[in-house]
């Protein structure tokens, strides 16, 4: 999959080079072709932003440097949409990331500032997206974010183990608690199941786990997912044995 990112801060990719995306992008499993507005200015002191019109504080990116470098970018990735990041976009999801999978290249627009002319947006941008409710110097982490949770996807781009892995937690549910060598850490044991050898009762107790964090810290990932007769009679056993416990009750949104 090819990704193009029209970015002011193209060094801050060398990130993308670390772990799974790295070892994608050496294999080929995906291309990353940056693109930096500074390159396309054409006064001397290489002008990146400009004043908002209305007047206010900070600054907006400058046009024609970004419009150059963006027209570059569909220039040489013509079969791929435009997607801007934006506090203002649709919250991107693991949905979100699975249907940018299946698509042959993304161009990602990182703003700076306090963001892009709206013009820009009304006649090159096809789609916009936020990472969440929080404030960012800009979109550059947000564009690495999206690049890391797509790649991740991309046929190849995982060890057969990693992605072996990746079937049972993508079900909906947090992840059940992991636990390796020693034995006993400061006096706490790692539970007696999963040293049993028996599969089937570390499967459940697995699955109970994870049923039982989702319903304590995420109920709203539970209230959106049907349960299968096992999974309600684990989850009932889990509620029960966490009666009284602090803290153990589902808190409002
Ligand atoms: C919403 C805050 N704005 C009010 C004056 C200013 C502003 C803050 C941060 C304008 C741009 C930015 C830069 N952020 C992004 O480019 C961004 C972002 C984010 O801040 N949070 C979550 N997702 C994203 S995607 C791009």
């Amino acid at each position: 999959m090819r990704f193009d990112v029209v970015t002011l801060f193209p060094e801050m990719f060398r990130a993308m080079e670390s772990g799974v995306t790295g070892r994608a992008l050496r294999k080929g499993v995906a291309e990353l072709h940056l693109w930096n507005p500074r390159d396309y200015t054409e006064d001397l002191h290489r002008t990146v932003d400009d004043r908002p019109y209305g007047g206010g504080p900070g600054m907006v990116m400058k046009v024609e440097p970004l419009k150059r470098a963006l027209e570059r970018a569909r220039a040489a990735a013509p079969a791929s949409r435009v997607v801007h990041l934006t506090p203002q976009g649709r919250r991107f999801h693991q949905g979100v990331a699975r249907e940018m999978a299946q698509r042959e290249g993304v161009i990602l627009l990182a703003g700076r500032y306090e963001g892009i002319d709206e013009r820009l947006v009304e006649c090159c941008v096809d789609e916009e997206w936020s990472i969440g409710d929080y404030v960012l110097s800009g979109g550059e982490l947000a564009a690495m974010v999206i690049l890391d949770a797509v790649i991740r996807l991309l046929p190849g781009a995982l060890g057969h183990e990693e992605s072996a892995a990746q079937d049972s937690y993508m079900n909906g549910l947090l992840d059940f608690p992991q636990y390796t060598r020693p034995e006993e850490l400061e006096g706490r044991r790692v539970p007696e199941v999963l040293r049993s050898g028996d599969h089937e009762a570390i499967r459940r107790w697995r699955l109970q786990q994870a049923l039982g964090r989702t319903w304590l810290r995420r109920p709203e990932l539970l209230a959106r997912r049907r349960l299968s007769e096992e999974e309600r009679e684990l989850l009932e056993e889990y509620i029960q044995t966490h009666q009284g416990v602090a803290g153990s009750t589902p808190r409002e949104e």
